[in-house]
């Protein structure tokens, strides 16, 4: 019985990944860098989205994924963002073939970069590749200092982290070694940028180190 869930999980990752490379070449030829950005419900990430394309010299859009609704999408919208919406209805996170259709059906005139905001959610987000260069995690302070420790893969996947919601330090009882340390573990050299949606101060950081990765 487990041998045959294995296999078929093997075959959904398997088309998956096909998919997802397929995703990626088309955009890469296009002169976009894409970035799967994850994190838990409330961590700030259409918060970070909003300061980084202000400070991104090279144009960017949005992909939002979520289970329902499309706040975030006439959100972005409304300031000026090219954003567009997919709906997963119960789906956990994002898979290649919803982001394959929602590319496809999108202009993307101009080279830059692409944020593609996963479902809010820390497990499932992380297992699947959509086709991204590059996947941002977010985490807030207000989450919890022991987050790398309950959902490493995330942790272990992320190519950049935010850690967000700074200015509520005071209030809370956040570790940042106990975090620190559970990131370094599974992920030696990830770089970690401490930011705040309220000032915006160290997006600047995030900003040119991200435009320094994707040559942009
Ligand atoms: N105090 C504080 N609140 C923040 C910060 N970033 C975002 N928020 C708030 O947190 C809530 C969720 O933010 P949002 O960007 O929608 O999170 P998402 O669900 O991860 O996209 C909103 O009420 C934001 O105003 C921050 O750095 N500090
Ligand atoms: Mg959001």
């Amino acid at each position: 019985m487990h041998m045959i869930n294995r296999d078929v999980m093997t075959n959904i990752n398997a088309e998956n990944d096909h998919i997802a490379m397929h995703v990626n070449e088309y955009l890469k030829r296009k002169g976009i860098f894409t970035v799967n950005v994850m994190g838990a419900p409330g961590a700030g990430k259409t918060t970070s989205l909003e300061h980084l394309i202000k400070l991104l010299k090279a144009p960017c859009y949005v992909v939002e994924g979520d289970i329902e609704s499309d706040i975030d999408t006439e959100r972005l919208r409304a300031e000026g963002i090219l954003a567009s919406q997919i709906n997963t209805f119960g789906a956990c996170h994002l898979d290649a073939p919803l982001l394959h259709n929602a590319v496809h059906a999108m202009t993307l005139e101009k080279p830059g970069f692409l944020f593609v905001e996963n479902v809010g959610n820390l497990v499932c987000p992380a297992e699947f590749s959509i086709g991204e260069d590059i996947k941002m995690l977010q985490v807030s302070v207000a989450d919890g200092s022991d987050k790398p420790y309950k959902y490493p893969l995330a942790f272990e996947k992320a190519g950049v982290i935010l850690l967000s919601k700074i200015d509520l330090t005071p209030y809370l009882d956040f570790d940042e070694d106990f975090f620190l340390k559970g990131v370094r573990h599974l992920n030696p050299n990830v770089p970690v940028f401490k930011v705040c949606g309220k000032t915006g101060e160290g997006y600047a950081e995030a900003a040119k180190w991200l435009a320094e990765r994707a040559g942009k």
